[in-house]
């Protein structure tokens, strides 16, 4: 089994971040965006999308998308409960981790895409749709702070996938973006302190 990664990507990173929390180690291949061999003919062969995370099976099967790839670790290795315990809690979790995905992480890639001088040539930028994206981006971190003023972590009360999902947005908006958590969101950053500290926030 071999997991195929992109330094510096996020998607990659909710899968190395879930993979740490269930403990679980495997071969890596790092691809980067330089060198491009994810857009080679022998990695379109395993994902024709050219996109990573790719887990490859030892039976050659590739599984892309991240959760995905997430989904397939949580039943082989249940514990701990990534995607939540009972039927009530795999609502939950599906709920926001979706809700971290549509909310906040496509947001902040869309900022990256649309206004970083990184994408530059890589892709076609529309400064102004990156800038309603900053703002949508900025308004989501203040609904989230409300969200978690009564609750310990995203959707229910136990880490999920839908804070590692909402770990690696908020980690790209203050590096890439450099829009970190405002200073007026205690319960955001209470919550921020919290998942950066687990040592799966290394991965
Ligand atoms: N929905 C996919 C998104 C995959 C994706 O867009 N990955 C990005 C890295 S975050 C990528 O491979 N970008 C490289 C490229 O577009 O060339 C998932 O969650 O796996």
């Amino acid at each position: 089994m071999k997991l195929y990664s992109l330094k510096n990507g996020v998607n990659p990173r909710r899968v190395r971040i879930f993979l740490a929390e269930k403990r679980v180690s495997l071969p890596i291949e790092e691809f980067d965006m330089e060198s491009a061999g994810h857009k080679a003919p022998a990695f379109l062969a395993k994902n024709p999308l050219g996109t990573l995370p790719v887990l490859e099976l030892d039976n050659g099967t590739s599984i892309a998308e991240s959760v995905a790839i997430c989904r397939y670790f949580e039943e082989m290795i249940p514990e701990p409960p990534l995607f939540g315990r009972s039927s009530l809690e795999h609502a939950q979790v599906e709920m926001w981790n979706r809700r971290m995905e549509l909310e906040l992480l496509l947001p902040t890639i869309d900022v990256f895409v649309h206004t970083h001088p990184f994408w530059v040539g890589k892709r076609t930028q529309v400064a102004s749709w990156g800038e309603q994206r900053r703002q949508q981006l900025v308004a989501r971190m203040r609904w989230l702070d409300g969200e978690l003023k009564d609750r310990e972590f995203v959707g229910i009360d136990r880490y999920n996938i839908a804070d590692i999902t909402a770990q690696v947005a908020l980690l790209t908006a203050r590096g890439a973006l450099k829009l970190p958590i405002p200073e007026d969101h205690p319960n955001l950053m209470r919550w921020w302190n919290a998942v950066s500290s687990r040592p799966s926030a290394r991965a």
